[in-house]
């Protein structure tokens, strides 16, 4: 179907035309090509660095010094007091494992084409050489932890197999298998304020120890030289393929107390090779369409033609209903491929990364990005993908704990800007314009509560989700500030990376800023609806329901704006990506369009000014705030700007309106940055079904092009799911699957 199917009738020639494979942990890229086929392979424990605590002497007197300058209205002389005292170290970064690369002897290549199947996970190529057929078939599997690669052709083939690993490694046969050991880096100069980092600090006593092991099966022969394996007379080969690592938990030194990994590897690729390929095969495509099976989404007929093809004539004609389709499929397939139970959280790239440096170092960038990889797997009713966030969160929970203490001489724990697989939660180096964001770990913990709110699981609530937010909210209480008028307000503030100009001026930071107290009173509802959900009365939920009536409120300027900051200021970019003061309407949903009439018109005039343009989450994100403001038709333009076509080639970054989609459908910020692929997913969810745990609203935003169309499994808050069709923009039939309760269904299309 051509809304499950990315095809193409060409082998992929540069990185963002490749396809990408995964189990949540072990990740593959490949090209596809037919006599060169390389496939960029990654593991998502590969990073730099190991377990450490930042400190910075003086940190929480900087923070004191820079909130009476604040307050005082001398906000550039909270900025210089914050940038050298207050922020620390960079976090570590997200590595490549390399290349597996497959030469084969075929010759010129006919009638070509590759197709990755969503519905199935399998990524499969074919084509004529001398007029015999060849096919290919790729996948990686979570139940047996391999990739696996088979390839077939009518006339026998020789080729040469090599792996080529960046990291300090070595690769050699032994005992009919190709292995590839090595180390990653101990750190990653992290504590060189420079960006990029230039080097990689390698220790050999140090870092995370990783094995790549690989087994080939053939009908031909085989024969090994010191970093090869050459095959030859073949008419089918197989390939078996695994990397396990010493990883064992953020706080563990996978030095000391690592993971056994060499051994894993040999008896995970001995228990596939025993299982073989039909096996193997049968088990993947049942796991994996186990998850991709739950939702399915029409909205009309799509194109039987390339990929690629079909973004670039979508510049021109809006007439290929099932790529949008196809936009939502991916999203979902791409968080099966990228996160599973056992896995770490899908960072800035997922897990697909074909370099030693990626843009932003691949890490978690928690002031939006990580949060939005994860918006649409609850939606998408695949609540057990959220796990390695959840854990993800944990990390930061605990060291957060210190950094807290530390970074403000407060309680609770904090997280800002950036977080690795350490659970790195001190601020980084930089402008405090992001460096500076004790709102990471609030914002996170959200998460929790919301898999609670869609899944019911009390159990969770109890033992995970609410003493996080306390500990969030612990934090938040201890640093608030209270204003002249006797409101409270998180102090000082920033507004995620935008910056004002004052008199001669510019800097960031204000005496508050919407979003910093948006996600304060955030925290505290959830806190507050966790509690009355467990039956928990205490002094502290009394201190956060004190202390949330007293929240700032949300402003609206003279021009009808949501205020940014405190006050009326100019922003140095009005088109600024982050949307930030918007985090009351979406995600936390604390403005509600249906009731706050004010609000959602300041809303409004603040996406109108910032424009309809930006980064792919940018655009991403708007998706989501124009569903929510119930307008599906403005919904949908930013849609159709995330469909633009942006050339593989590119390099350049672009933080203004460079945002769009490769020819791969991976997201272009650009470079590649895979957030804006899940906050689109999530996007189209709310176009067609929010929910508030109360309420089920069916079709909020559904724009007028999408006149016809059905959806089922859907999930909503209180764990149910929804079928849905419509007609003519109205509501044709619809079915709640689960205990509706006291929830009411609106069907907001009459
Ligand atoms: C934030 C954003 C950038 C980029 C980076 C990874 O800093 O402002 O646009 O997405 O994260």
């Amino acid at each position: 179907m051509n809304t499950d199917t990315l095809y193409y009738s060409a082998p992929a020639k540069y990185w963002m035309e490749t396809l990408p494979l995964g189990n949540g942990s072990l990740g593959a890229m490949a090209d596809s090509g037919a006599e060169k086929e390389t496939f960029v392979l990654n593991h998502d424990t590969l990073w730099t660095g190991r377990p450490r605590s930042v400190t910075k002497p003086g940190a929480a007197a900087a923070f004191r010094k820079a909130r009476a300058l604040a307050l005082q209205g001398k906000y550039r002389a909270a900025e210089k007091v914050m940038e050298r005292d207050f922020n620390a170290i960079w976090s570590q970064a997200y590595l490549t494992f390399g290349t597996l690369t497959l030469d084969f002897d075929f010759g010129d290549a006919a009638d070509y084409e590759r197709r990755l199947d969503l519905s199935k996970g399998v990524l499969t190529s074919g084509f004529t050489a001398k007029g015999k057929a060849v096919t290919k078939k790729a996948f990686v599997s979570y139940p047996d932890g391999i990739m696996a690669y088979r390839v077939a052709a009518e006339a026998p083939f020789a080729c040469k197999i090599s792996v080529a690993c960046p990291l300090q490694s070595r690769t050699y046969p032994k005992n009919g298998l190709l292995l590839t050991d090595g180390v990653c880096p101990a750190d990653g100069d992290t504590a060189n304020p420079d960006y990029p980092c230039a080097s990689l600090i390698y220790d050999e006593k140090n870092g995370v120890p990783f094995r790549g092991a690989l087994r080939a099966q053939t009908d031909g022969t085989l024969r090994f030289t010191n970093d090869s394996i050459l095959v030859s007379g073949a008419k089918a080969l197989t390939l078996y393929f695994t990397i396990q690592t010493g990883f064992n938990g953020f706080d563990k030194d996978p030095a000391t107390e690592g993971k056994e990994y060499k051994n894993k590897a040999l008896n995970v690729l001995g228990a596939a090779a025993n299982k073989g390929w039909e096996a193997l095969l049968a088990e993947h495509t049942k796991d994996h369409a186990s998850l991709y099976g739950r939702v399915t989404l029409e909205l009309g007929d799509g194109k039987d033609l390339p990929t690629d093809e079909r973004l670039r004539r979508f510049a021109e004609a809006k007439d290929d209903m099932g790529l949008y389709a196809l936009l939502f499929n991916y999203g979902r397939y791409l968080a099966i491929a990228a996160s599973r139970p056992g896995s770490r959280a899908m960072n800035l790239q997922g897990i697909w990364n074909n370099t030693v440096r990626a843009p932003w170092n691949a890490n978690y960038t928690i002031n939006i990005n990580t949060q939005m990889n994860y918006w649409p797997v609850l939606p998408c009713a695949m609540p057990e993908l959220t796990e390695p966030l959840t854990e993800l969160v944990k990390s930061l929970a605990v060291t957060g704990e210190k950094t807290a203490e530390h970074f403000y001489g407060a309680r609770g724990f904090a997280a800002h800007h950036n977080a690795d697989i350490w659970g790195h939660s001190e601020p980084v180096h930089g402008s405090v314009s992001w460096a500076y964001f004790p709102g990471g770990g609030g914002w996170l913990a959200r998460h929790l509560y919301e898999y609670y709110e869609y899944t019911l699981d009390e159990a969770f609530l109890r033992e995970t989700a609410f003493p996080i937010l306390r500990k969030a909210a612990r934090f938040y209480l201890d640093i608030l500030t209270e204003d002249t008028d006797g409101t409270l307000m998180l102090c000082p503030g920033t507004s995620p990376e935008n910056r004002f100009r004052r008199g001669p001026v510019t800097t960031p930071m204000a005496k508050s800023s919407a979003m910093f107290n948006s996600i304060v009173l955030d925290v505290f509802t959830c806190c507050l609806k966790a509690g009355k959900a467990l039956g928990v009365e205490d002094e502290l939920q009394t201190e956060i329901a004190e202390a949330a009536k007293r929240i700032k409120p949300l402003k609206i300027g003279r021009d009808g704006r949501l205020l940014e900051w405190n006050e009326e200021l100019s922003e140095v970019e009005p088109h600024h990506r982050h949307v930030s003061h918007l985090y009351a309407l979406h995600p936390a949903g604390l403005i509600d369009p249906r009731r706050d009439t004010a609000l959602t018109e300041a809303c409004k005039q603040t996406l109108y000014r910032r424009g309809d343009d930006g980064t792919g989450w940018s655009l991403a994100w708007k998706v989501n705030f124009w569903a929510r403001l119930l307008d599906g038709d403005h919904a949908l333009k930013l849609i159709d700007r995330q469909l633009r076509l942006i050339p593989a080639g590119g390099t350049e970054t672009n933080y203004v309106r460079g945002g769009g989609t490769y020819p791969n459908m991976l997201d272009a910020h650009p470079p590649f940055q895979i957030d804006g692929n899940f906050g689109v997913t999530a996007g189209i969810c709310e176009m067609l079904l929010q929910s508030d745990g109360a309420h089920i609203y069916l079709l909020p935003a559904l724009p007028k092009a999408w006149a016809n169309g059905c959806v089922k499994g859907l999930a909503a808050k209180g764990n149910v799911t929804v079928d849905m069709a419509w007609e003519n923009g109205k509501l044709a039939s619809y079915e709640i699957h689960g205990d509706l309760g006291k929830m009411t269904v609106v069907d907001c299309t009459c």
